[in-house]
């Protein structure tokens, strides 16, 4: 189990580690943090906290009406927060670095179908090493539901801690039954690294986030930390109103980390005390030396073992291979080719959604999945996209 906060001998680095940042500003993936605080687990991984609720997320196909379909994609959305935001310090003993992972690295995975609702299939691809950014795509094609979406961050230092704007959005889309489409343009939070000066770092979500729906209906989600809304961490306040309106036909309140309620009934909205079901991989040994696991591998096993020497050894074999790689490539004048994700300068649909609640920024980017291949039934699915 790894500790909670840095050994006395730790000290002296974690402080080299703070003055490094607090200078700094930009793309902390490229800093050299101690390896204490390094976590074995690369971010191409992280969007699989989309899913880790198969059941919220298959329920959305079922509602009856567009006002209910907003509500469960307010539900699945807050439910999701705990595993974004909180299951490192969970498994790690707090915050930690992640692996910054390469240009073309890919994470394959996907949860099985139980009871019906259906099998939900992931495919991350890193689309960019500098500055990271990360593309993916999670559907369940059954319920005909598919989440496309990137992500990267600008981080800044202030008040002692990391303040991480959060670059890049989400789409969610919903095959309707009667045909025809929904479109749900989810924009993400603000957030804040702090725990910084105790060498155990945890994240607070800050300001506004949306989910804007196509039929009009409009999530506006507000995020606190200690001493606001409750005095309490990981606070939030949702209100969901109608198309055109800005008066909130539904509300509510909680810890997005425990429990939240609606407002008017007293009722539970979420609830995510009960364990969340992590995405199924295939062993290493399956893998292709592109996905995640298998290329990291060693340099894990050395940040799991505490042998930070073979970690960083292997770190640099990596890193030197893709040096290598891009200098070829420039020698030859080609390019990188993404496998599963086209680059489009303006996203049609931020646009167009983002409008109805005046998105800032205007315009942003995207990384459409490229549906090139059949994924079949198969539970190996996801490999073969
Ligand atoms: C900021 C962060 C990398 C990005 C991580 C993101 C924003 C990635 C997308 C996920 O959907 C949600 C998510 C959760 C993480 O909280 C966030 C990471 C937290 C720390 C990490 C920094 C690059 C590392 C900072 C080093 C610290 C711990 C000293």
């Amino acid at each position: 189990e790894a500790r909670t906060r840095p050994s006395k001998s730790q000290k002296s680095s974690w402080a080299t580690f703070l003055k490094s940042i607090a200078s700094f500003s930009g793309d902390l993936s490229s800093l050299t943090a101690p390896p204490f605080i390094l976590s074995p687990i690369s971010l191409t991984e992280f969007p699989a906290y989309w899913c880790e609720r198969p059941e919220l997320f298959s329920a959305i196909a079922d509602a009856k009406s567009d006002e209910e379909r907003s509500i469960l994609v307010l539900k699945w959305f807050i439910s999701t927060l705990k595993g974004q935001y909180t299951s490192r310090n969970e498994k790690l003993g707090s915050e930690k670095k992640p692996l910054n992972p390469v240009l073309g690295e890919l994470f394959y995975g996907y949860w099985p179908d139980i009871n019906g609702r259906g099998q939900t299939d992931l495919v991350v691809e890193q689309v960019s090493h500098h500055p990271p950014i990360t593309a993916y795509y999670i559907a369940n094609e059954a319920k005909g539901i598919s989440l496309q979406g990137h992500s990267a961050q600008k981080t800044s230092f202030s008040g002692g801690s990391i303040i991480v704007k959060q670059i890049g959005h989400a789409v969610l889309t919903v095959n309707l039954p009667g045909g025809g489409k929904e479109e749900f343009l989810i924009t993400l939070p603000r957030l804040r690294i702090d725990g910084l000066w105790y060498g155990s770092p945890y994240i607070e979500l800050a300001e506004t986030s949306y989910i804007q729906s196509s039929t009009g209906w409009l999530s506006t989600i507000e995020y606190k930390g200690k001493g606001y809304f409750s005095g309490k961490s990981h606070t939030f306040k949702a209100s969901l109103s109608p198309p055109g309106s800005s008066h909130a036909a539904h509300t509510y309140e909680g810890l997005w980390h425990q429990t939240s309620k609606d407002v008017r009934t007293g009722t539970i909205f979420t609830d995510v005390t009960s364990p969340k079901e992590e995405v199924t991989v295939k062993s290493v040994e399956e893998m292709d030396d592109w996905e995640s696991r298998r290329l990291w591998r060693w340099v894990a096993k050395g940040i799991r073992d505490g042998d930070f020497e073979t970690a960083s050894k292997e770190k640099s074999k990596i890193e030197n291979e893709q040096r290598q790689r891009r200098k070829d490539e420039q020698a030859a004048g080609t390019q990188w080719q993404l496998k599963h994700f086209d680059h489009v300068d303006s996203d049609p649909i931020y646009e167009r959604l983002g409008k109805l609640f005046k998105a800032n920024p205007p315009t942003e980017d995207a990384y459409v999945y490229r549906h090139n291949h059949n994924p079949g039934p198969t539970q190996a699915a996801a490999s073969d996209l």
